[in-house]
């Protein structure tokens, strides 16, 4: 199950990556992304304790950033839920405290090329970036 969830995770991600920057219907695409977790996650969810904490990402752009980091936070075990705000740069993430913890997330966003809160990102994955998506 997980690797079913990771492969679209990458497809989603594929998909962001030809469509290119700065289309309305990407935000919409991952919005749909966040609801699409399987019911059986959810239920498996709620019966661990669910934390939540909000994560800055200051150099986040535009949407196709947002489905960028969406995608990393999902791909982590233990996460519940990602909703990551194009305007007021942050992520608010719920994920299970036993699996999961803060700097692992900040972790994976650094490798997905960006900045997350204190943790600063991976000059590698940030050059990898669509143009549009940097500074
Ligand atoms: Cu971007």
């Amino acid at each position: 199950m997980k690797y079913k969830m990771l492969s679209a995770a990458v497809a989603i991600a594929a998909t962001m990556l030809i469509i290119g920057c700065n289309s309305n219907q990407q935000g919409q695409a991952a919005n749909t992304q966040q609801q699409a977790q399987p019911a059986a996650q959810q239920q498996l969810a709620t019966q661990a304790q669910a934390v939540k904490t909000v994560i800055n990402l200051p150099t986040m752009k535009c949407k196709n950033c947002a489905a960028t980091i969406t995608a990393a936070v999902q791909k982590l075990d233990g996460v519940q839920d990602v909703k990551v705000d194009v305007d007021s740069k942050t992520a608010e993430v719920h994920y299970i405290a036993a699996k999961l913890d803060e700097n692992k997330i900040e972790t994976a966003i650094s490798n997905a090329g960006y900045d997350a809160n204190t943790t600063k990102r991976n000059a590698d994955a940030y050059n990898n970036l669509e143009s549009c998506c940097k500074q």
